[in-house]
């Protein structure tokens, strides 16, 4: 038989995961030694953008004194100078301002966040980036009087190079305008039902990079033969890219120390595909999280990561993990540390809030309803946590706008990219609850296609809406957008929104499509600690109840029901939840009260998550 050409090679090896040429992201940032910028940070607050804009509302000039970019120290004791930074205004990076002064609770606006700092080159001939693990929303960011760019989005990392000359050795002036208005052409949008958390939420850094770096590399098992396990020794595929277009002859290695795995590889453009044969390897699963130290090498540059390999698909009625059937035991969870009221950043936060999710019995959770710290994929690796990863767009976005595809397109990829190498992710998804209309149909068909191009090895999914009462006592999930899906997931609130706990006795759900179904949200609002009959609202014995009838009726799902991630682990703040005995500014559906008091409601997912697991013999049991 003929060899295949390298360039038919190549077209077949990129259908797996794809390249795109405009993406800038630097990835595997943990692996990288960089100078932190994290710490104290000097404030301006600015509801008017004072010093972004002049009186006609025009982005003022670099020259300009004024602007907040420049330094606020006057040149004389008669230069009039009305802005400043001092130590007296200042707030921690990473993490979100409402929680750091009492004034910021619910401030949404802009905050210009400045740093000084010294830094010593290590490399004449190096690059230098400074890069963000995510600021919300939009951020405008300046060094030394010039803007290095801007970014949109609040839960993704970006980066911006900066030119060497720029970067001094003493006194770097570094400037983030950070604004967190809501807009209606935003994504997400005006409305949500989470605290709109502002700030530099998550790590600042400045890398110092070869010329020609590893920019970002995929490692993965190859898309899985339909139905089929991965052998002992399975097939990897991806790809490396390299900054610039490489010398001819430029060579990669990559080194799996513990398999004893070395391979070289001819580098064919700025991004060369990778293929090869594991030796004999452990796959990677919730009850077996094994990751491998993988070494990437370049003639100039060299980075690690720690993978784990395995396969994840939707095969007819159920999804396969490593080839065989799993069922989902999850619960969603949104990046917030609710004892403290802030955003959630960092590992020690991932660990508690996965170990939350474990002790509810859970191997999977949905990260709602925006892309969380990398610190949490990485610990659901290391944990053996499957994970749904979602971008924010969420309810009314403005669908028939094409600029706000181009954002939600923008997130999906920084989201993808950031994390193709992480084992626990098997869904990528495109949203939640969009209401159906041809122009959200098209929209979100966008998005499918476009993370199905970016990778194929997961599923890609979104919480699609639902046809209440389309038959006697059935609710079935034909929203347009199972068609494109993987897996049809579903929200529902029987007995929270319309009716009580009881209508699940009579009611039953199915699909047209034929596919694996999941419910991506179902609870009830309880206040920890208030007790009543059971048919008393914000009760934690209606929150039981609610669980003991949802229970009940998932005995009756269809024989493709492969699992659930109830709403939510621990309640949450959102401004739209305003009962004032109740709820006072927090969603109580939470299994878990703010203060991480287990309701009894946790006890009833447990036991149910525990007899599946009891039940769960390598096959499905509901
Ligand atoms: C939903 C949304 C979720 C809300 C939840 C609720 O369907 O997806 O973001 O917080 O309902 O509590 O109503």
């Amino acid at each position: 038989m003929r060899k295949p050409n390298r360039l038919i090679l190549s077209l077949v090896l990129f259908l797996a995961f794809r390249a795109n040429a405009q993406d800038s992201l630097i990835t595997n940032i943990p692996a990288r030694k960089a100078f932190s910028l994290n710490g104290q940070w000097q404030y301006i607050v600015d509801p008017y953008e004072t010093g972004f804009y002049d009186y006609r509302y025009k982005e003022l000039k670099a020259s300009n004194g004024d602007a907040y970019w420049n330094t606020g120290i006057p040149a004389n004791k008669s230069e009039k100078k009305e802005h400043g930074y001092i130590d007296k205004y200042s707030l921690m990076v990473p993490g979100d301002w409402n929680h750091q002064k009492p004034e910021f609770l619910f401030y949404e606006g802009t905050i210009w966040y400045k740093k000084s700092f010294d830094y010593h080159k290590s490399s004449s001939n190096a690059r230098f980036f400074i890069w963000f693990g995510a600021v919300n929303y939009r951020a405008d960011v300046y060094l030394n009087g010039k803007k290095l760019g801007m970014h949109k989005g609040g839960f993704t990392p970006f980066n911006f190079e900066i030119p060497a000359s720029l970067l001094k050795e003493k006194d770097n002036f570094l400037v983030v305008k950070v604004d967190n208005k809501r807009y209606a052409d935003e994504v997400p949008t005006l409305n949500t039902d989470w605290w709109n958390y502002g700030g530099i939420t998550r790590d600042v850094k400045l890398l110092e990079l070869p010329q020609n770096f590893i920019r970002d590399f995929v490692i993965q098992l190859k898309k899985p033969e339909p139905g089929k396990a991965p052998s002992i020794t399975p097939d990897v595929e991806g790809w490396v890219r390299l900054d610039t277009t490489p010398q001819v002859g430029e060579q990669l290695t990559i080194e799996i120390p513990e398999l004893k795995f070395k391979k070289q590889i001819s580098v064919t453009g700025a991004v060369t595909p990778v293929q090869f044969r594991l030796p004999k390897t452990q796959l990677w699963s919730p009850d077996n999280p094994k990751c491998y130290r993988v070494i990437i090498s370049s003639s100039a540059d060299k980075t690690e990561d720690k993978i784990g390999f395995r396969t994840i698909e939707a095969f007819g009625k159920q999804v396969l993990l490593n080839g065989k059937p799993i069922f989902m035991r999850g619960i969603c969870i949104h990046g917030e540390v609710a004892q403290d009221v802030r955003r959630a950043v960092g590992y020690d936060d991932a660990r508690n809030l996965l170990n939350k999710a474990k002790a509810l019995g859970c191997n999977m959770v949905r990260l709602a309803h925006y892309p969380h710290d990398e610190a949490m994929t990485r610990t659901a690796d290391s944990l053996g946590v499957l994970v749904w990863s979602e971008i924010p767009v969420y309810w009314t976005i403005d669908f028939g706008n094409p600029a706000v595809l181009t954002k939600a397109k923008a997130q999906l990829h920084e989201m993808i990219n950031r994390d193709h190498n992480r084992a626990s992710i098997i869904i990528w998804s495109v949203g939640n609850e969009t209401p159906i209309s041809q122009t959200r149909t098209d929209f979100m068909h966008g998005l499918i296609t476009e993370a199905k191009s970016l990778d194929q090895t997961r599923m890609v999914s979104a919480a699609l809406e639902v046809n209440y009462n389309s038959g006697k006592n059935l609710n079935l999930v034909d929203d347009p957008l199972g068609e494109f899906v993987d897996l049809v997931a579903f929200n529902e609130y029987l007995g929270w929104y319309g009716g009580m706990p009881d209508q699940c006795r009579t009611t039953n759900w199915a699909t047209p499509y034929n596919k694996p179904l999941f419910i991506s949200e179902t609870g009830a609002e309880a206040k920890a600690g208030f007790h009543a009959d059971s048919l008393t609202r914000f009760s934690e014995e209606y929150q039981e109840w609610y669980f003991k009838e949802q229970v009940a009726m998932l005995k009756r799902m269809p024989d493709n029901y492969v699992g659930i991630s109830p709403w939510v682990m621990v309640d949450f703040r959102s401004p739209k939840r305003n009962n004032p005995i109740y709820q006072e500014g927090w969603n109580r559906k939470g299994l878990y009260g703010e203060k991480g008091e287990k309701k009894k409601a946790f006890y009833t997912l447990q036991q149910y998550y525990n007899n599946i697991k009891q039940d769960t013999d390598n096959k499905i049991v509901k």
